[in-house]
């Protein structure tokens, strides 16, 4: 590889390529789909741009490659690594409590061991490429003490970090028996990037309540060992996906024609509704499969008029709460089967496998009512995918309150999932409302996800990345910075909210 150090280094739990093997046994590496990518691609144009992440495979890391125009650096994890850091720590500690414990999270000292060493690893990654001054942007919450890390090496660098999830209210986050170490960790970058206000929020009330930080507004007040003081600011910068690509993508006869031959293999149901989730318990599968089985029960909807497509892709299925889920739908999925399909027709359409961007298009085109229903999530790219792909305007969006897109998107046909009832009632609306009520709809939708695309998102973090404030002289002297309420990390609630 021709360059040894970049300007802009992303450092993320995954590379963004993907290991294939061709039936001969050779191997080569296909870009991982997905919008991430597509945003560093427009970042990566006018800079010398490395990433820093684990190639998908436990043991030693293959050297370092170039793919699709980006210096890749892979991280070796160890098998043991993958159980304890990736599957245990990040997935089975930090993913519960960053959704509202909706399962309950557990905790192992030795995970969190694996957590701090292989994230000591991802730092030195960094280190190694960053050139002098660079940009460091680090992803997600498998990554939390990489920005405390690399300032600790790097003083001259430029740290970012970005949560792809929901940073959890204070009172979550206080029973993680590392709340500390991770807060630091993270107060080593110089912005903090998050999908809604509220994680921002509560991630600068973390810094107070928990740490005795000053904080004022977006800033958190950092002491020095030096006896200096550094500021971070933590800011909404919401994600979004590709929106000119798709779009561009769902208009081609191809797709297009393949949406109708969707509906057809469907046998040209009335109403098609449409799921699609990877099989995660911060989802809301089980209670939109409860509403559904219970509209058709009440002889609301009756197929072969409606059937709803779950498409639901299979992840982390070592984690046992995903077994444990996994088992619950595909029984519940037999059971609305077993009481409403007939032979030549199923009330649900399960599909428990991954799709190319092409079939996705489609299925989002042949769908009249798209049923995000998290229970809780950071943004969630299905809903702005599927208004994107809905360049004839029409189609109906029901959308979980609990998301981070209802922030962006609150034309939709809006629930609460947990509220069954309410979700049957809004359901019904959007398969019964008017066209032009459903279009009026729809339009406000797309013209929200247009305005705030992937790559103009990427711009926004980088750009607030460069302007945040470094020392206390930085930001405006508008007013003191708040003092902390007395609360110490033993007694995270002592103060009032402020
Ligand atoms: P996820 O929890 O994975 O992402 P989401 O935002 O919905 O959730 O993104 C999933 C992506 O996978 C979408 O682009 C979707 O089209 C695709 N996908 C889903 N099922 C598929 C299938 N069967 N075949 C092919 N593609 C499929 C995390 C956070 C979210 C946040 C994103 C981005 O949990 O809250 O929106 O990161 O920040």
């Amino acid at each position: 590889m021709g360059r040894d150090s970049f300007d802009l280094v992303i450092a993320a739990n995954r590379l963004p390529v993907d290991k294939v093997t061709a039936p001969d046994g050779s191997t080569s590496w296909r870009r991982s789909p997905g919008g991430l990518v597509t945003a560093m691609d427009a970042v990566m144009r006018d800079r010398e741009g490395a990433w820093v992440g684990w190639a998908g495979d436990a043991g030693e890391a293959p050297p370092p490659f170039v793919d699709t125009g980006m210096a890749l650096f892979p991280v070796a994890l160890s098998a043991q690594e993958i159980a304890d850091f990736y599957e245990g720590f990040s997935n089975d500690t930090l993913w519960p409590i960053y959704h509202d414990v909706i399962v309950p999270a557990t905790f192992h000292r030795h995970w969190w061991k694996a957590y701090s060493r292989v994230n000591e690893r991802f730092a030195e990654a960094v280190c190694d490429v960053a050139a002098p001054g660079a940009t460091v942007w680090i992803h997600d919450y498998q990554l939390q003490l990489v920005p405390a890390l690399v300032r600790a090496r790097r003083p001259d660098v430029r740290i970012g970090w970005f949560n792809h999830i929901p940073f959890p209210p204070v009172e979550l986050f206080a029973q993680l028996p590392w709340r500390g170490d991770i807060l630091m960790g993270l107060l080593g970058a110089d912005f903090l990037g998050f999908q809604r206000k509220a994680d921002a929020e509560n991630f600068v009330r973390a810094c107070r309540r928990l740490m005795s930080l000053g904080t004022r507004g977006e800033q958190v007040r950092v002491p020095e060992q030096d006896g200096t003081t550094r500021t971070v600011r933590a800011a909404p910068v919401p994600i979004s996906i590709d929106v000119a690509g798709l779009e561009t993508l769902a208009r081609t006869p191809e797709v297009r024609a393949r949406a109708v031959e969707i509906r057809e293999s469907l046998g040209n149901p009335k109403k098609v509704l449409l799921g699609v989730d990877r099989l995660d318990y911060t989802k809301g599968i089980r209670h939109r499969l409860k509403a559904y089985q219970e509209l058709l029960r009440a002889d609301v909807i009756r197929p072969p008029d409606v059937v709803f497509v779950q498409v639901a892709t299979p992840s982390r299925e070592r984690v046992d709460a995903y077994r444990e889920l996994r088992t619950e739908v595909e029984r519940t999925v037999g059971q609305i089967n077993g009481e409403f399909a007939a032979i030549g027709f199923s009330a649900v359409e399960y599909l428990h496998h991954s799709y190319g961007r092409e079939e996705m298009a489609a299925l989002f085109l042949a769908a009249d009512v798209m049923l995000v229903t998290p229970l809780r999530d950071g943004m969630n790219l299905v809903a702005k995918e599927y208004v994107t792909c809905r360049f004839d305007g029409d189609g109906a969006l029901v959308l979980s309150e609990f998301t981070g897109a209802y922030h962006e998107m609150r034309q939709a046909y809006v629930c609460n999932p947990h509220d069954i009832e309410g979700m049957k009632r809004v359901i019904t609306t959007a398969l019964t409302d008017p066209a032009p009520v459903r279009r009026r709809r729809m339009r406000t939708l797309r013209r929200n996800v247009r305005a705030n695309d992937v790559q103009n998102w990427a711009h926004r973090f980088l750009n607030a990345l460069e302007h945040a404030p470094r020392r206390p002289g930085d930001e405006p002297p508008d007013r003191p910075f708040d003092q902390p309420d007395g609360a110490t990390a033993d007694n995270p609630v002592g103060g009032h909210d402020t």
